[in-house]
């Protein structure tokens, strides 16, 4: 498992449907697909969603720290021997989802050496994952529409509105109307993005009392301190850190000083090797973990599906897998299929994400495709 080359390809894909939240918008995807190959052969493959609203990193400054920061770091190296590799990768600070996307490599380059899926390297609890979808911003009947559709297509019964908009009664109609429509046939829980500040979420939770929230996630920023502080200690829903905590230590820092009462993991900036950590650093401390999504292709996908049917304590609670619906094409050879409300791991060994020479020829910007 000796590492041999590593290759960063930007690539770009239309939306079908943007994605809109409190922090940003999506119209594109302009990922970066990572190929880390072994003296063996073997390639362990990775895919990295640049998002600068939330890390800071673009498809740019991915391909840059990669190939010429860890990848002099990592060939002559051994995949096993992610905690060293990171170690390396760890003096530089920053960049998080391109570490993640070196762990996610090495990881595939483990399982399909051992010839074993990665969700069985994990932990294999499961065999197949609940499906959570994320609702962007849109006027309420569209929004009440689009997850009508979701249910009616995939079966999927949890939804993630995402709020923070100004004047916050038009996130709050929203959240009505689709109360309204589904009764308690569906589970509803809150993104902001840190659209509002303290005081304004405080009004949003009374005007939701009666809708039945299960989360409130990132209702205003973590840094402002002593609000947030106020607002956890007063919401009757778990308070979820995205966005503020990316990392182990963030995450145990705010969980520890009264800035969150939930946590969200998501492989493709915590890889798995750090996600393994919060889950455990979450499941120590009673908390609740949510399996998120960084508007991931269909290959990003593949890791969070490790991931949730891997760790016991990531199945408590759908995990959100479905960003890819809004993409009008992927990479993936085969793509993914959300049946009844869930997607089944897959039993390929690695990630079992293979791609499409073809469509990657196709969608690579580095002029090295037809
Ligand atoms: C989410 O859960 O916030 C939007 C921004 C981001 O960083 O992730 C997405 C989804
Ligand atoms: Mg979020």
């Amino acid at each position: 498992m000796i590492i041999d080359s590593v290759e960063v390809i930007p690539y770009r894909i239309p939306m079908r449907k943007p994605l809109e939240f409190a922090s940003g918008r999506v119209d594109e995807i302009d990922h970066v697909l990572l190929r880390i190959q072994t003296t063996d052969g073997v390639v362990g493959i990775a895919d990295i969603p640049p998002r600068p609203y939330t890390y800071g990193e673009t498809q740019q400054s991915i391909i840059a720290v990669i190939s010429t920061v860890f990848a002099p770091l990592l060939v002559g190296m051994s995949a096993l021997d992610r905690g060293a590799i990171h170690r390396r990768m760890h003096r530089t600070v920053g960049n998080f989802t391109a570490k993640a996307g070196v762990d996610v490599a090495l990881w595939d380059i483990m399982g399909q050496t051992l010839q074993q899926p990665v969700h069985r390297l994990l932990g294999g609890a499961a065999d197949s994952v609940r499906v959570s979808h994320m609702v962007g911003f849109a006027d309420p009947l569209k929004m009440v529409d689009e997850a009508e559709r979701v249910r009616e297509q995939y079966g999927i019964t949890t939804f993630k509105v995402k709020v923070g908009r100004r004047p916050f009664l038009l996130d709050v109609d929203v959240v009505r109307a689709l109360r309204e429509h589904f009764g308690s046939a569906v589970e509803l829980y809150l993104d902001a993005n840190r659209g509002w500040n303290a005081a304004e979420s405080m009004r949003v939770l009374d005007a939701v009392s009666d809708l039945d929230i299960t989360f409130f996630e990132e209702p205003c920023d973590a840094a402002e301190i002593l609000g947030r502080r106020r607002l956890v200690a007063h919401s009757r829903v778990p308070v979820v850190a995205d966005e503020s905590a990316p990392s182990l230590a963030d995450a145990a820092r705010e969980i520890t000083t009264g800035g969150a009462t939930a946590v969200s993991v998501k492989v493709a900036r915590s890889g798995f090797s750090e996600a393994q950590k919060i889950l455990a650093l979450a499941e120590g401390l009673g908390v609740e973990a949510i399996i998120g999504n960084q508007i991931d292709s269909q290959v990003g996908t593949c890791g969070s599906v490790a991931l949730a049917a891997g760790v016991n304590y990531a199945g408590r609670h759908a995990a959100e897998l479905s960003n890819f619906l809004d993409m009008a094409d992927d990479l993936i050879a085969e793509p993914l299929q959300i049946i009844d409300g869930a997607i089944t791991a897959s039993l390929q060994p690695g990630l079992g994400a293979k791609i499409d020479e073809d469509k990657l020829r196709k969608y690579r910007q580095d002029g090295k495709g037809n």
